[in-house]
């Protein structure tokens, strides 16, 4: 990992934190409250577990394109996740060293839609004839950074996005929200006693007035009972559509993740435990609930 490549990486990372945090009131009031009970003096010291992007498995898009960004920053291709139901593929991606976020990005299977959605992903998508991506100096982080945030496809219409709702909120927050910024991860083992337990990290977001992602419950514990997570639903905000018709739509979210020493590590003393000592990863059954985090119709059951 040479120097260039990880300033690269920073330059990028905090431009797109520095949008989602003034996007998304859940971050400052969350940042802003451990700063008051003086858990924290400011949000460098907050551990990033990960990130999350979306993005849509059409050609020159999807993660063959979007994943290109980090793995020339030295990021590697770890495990693959499929969500059969929500249609879904993801991968998650390994850091270049260990002060960095992990990345779980995902992908809409847009073949497995019905006609109807695919030819309105279509509309938006088929001008794109090249992979955008072949065109970024991916040395540059300004560059890549203003990349994530301009606008690859038109604004689409209102009834184009409330169709695909229908089908699939993911579509449909993708198609409106595009490569933003989808959550970072509030790494809480990180942080004090009292904070360092989600059951409590949870207890204290709700007393913001925050709302959590209950699909699945609360808390999503992996099968190995290592990984827990939890996350904020994400806020509305009110989107402007295309002919200027408005609408308020999920923007991003919070997530909190535990991750328990490994079984093998459990007698080091807790000042020599690290990253590499704790379950890495992700969890299926997790993510699969955790996406619901943006969702906005009323659920069917
Ligand atoms: C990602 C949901 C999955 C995790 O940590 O398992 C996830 C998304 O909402 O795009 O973040
Ligand atoms: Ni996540």
């Amino acid at each position: 990992m040479n120097f260039d490549k990880e300033k690269t990486l920073d330059i990028f990372l905090n431009v797109l934190f520095d949008r989602y945090r003034k996007a998304v009131p859940a971050v400052k009031k969350i940042t802003g409250s451990l700063i008051e009970a003086g858990v924290i003096k400011a949000q460098e010291e907050i551990v990033n577990d990960h990130i999350a992007f979306r993005t849509l498995g059409v050609p020159h898009l999807g993660i063959a394109s979007f994943e290109k960004i980090f793995l020339h920053q030295g990021y590697k291709k770890m495990e693959y996740y499929y969500f059969e139901g929500k249609k879904l593929n993801a991968y998650w991606y390994a850091p270049p060293a260990p002060e960095y976020p992990r990345i779980f990005m995902s992908e809409l299977i847009v073949k497995e839609l019905s006609e109807l959605a695919q030819q309105l992903i279509y509309k938006y998508t088929s001008s794109i004839h090249k992979d955008p991506v072949d065109a970024l100096d991916l040395d540059n982080g300004a560059e890549i950074g203003t990349f994530f945030h301009q606008p690859l496809w038109q604004l689409p219409d209102l009834a184009d996005y409330q169709r695909l709702l229908e089908e699939s909120e993911y579509a449909a927050w993708v198609i409106y929200n595009r490569y933003y910024l989808n959550h970072y991860t509030i790494s809480v083992q990180d942080l004090k006693p009292g904070y360092n337990k989600l059951e409590d990290f949870n207890r204290f977001v709700e007393s913001l007035g925050l709302k959590l992602n209950s699909s699945g419950g609360k808390i999503k514990v992996s099968a190995d009972g290592l990984l827990r997570q939890s996350s904020t639903m994400a806020e509305m905000q009110e989107a402007v559509f295309a002919e200027g018709e408005r609408m308020p739509i999920a923007g991003s979210y919070v997530e909190f993740s535990e991750r328990l020493v490994l079984p093998e590590f459990r007698e080091l003393p807790l000042t020599e435990i690290k990253r590499e000592h704790r379950r890495e990863g992700f969890e299926t059954n997790n993510a699969d609930k955790i996406f619901e985090s943006t969702y906005i119709k009323p659920a069917k059951d």
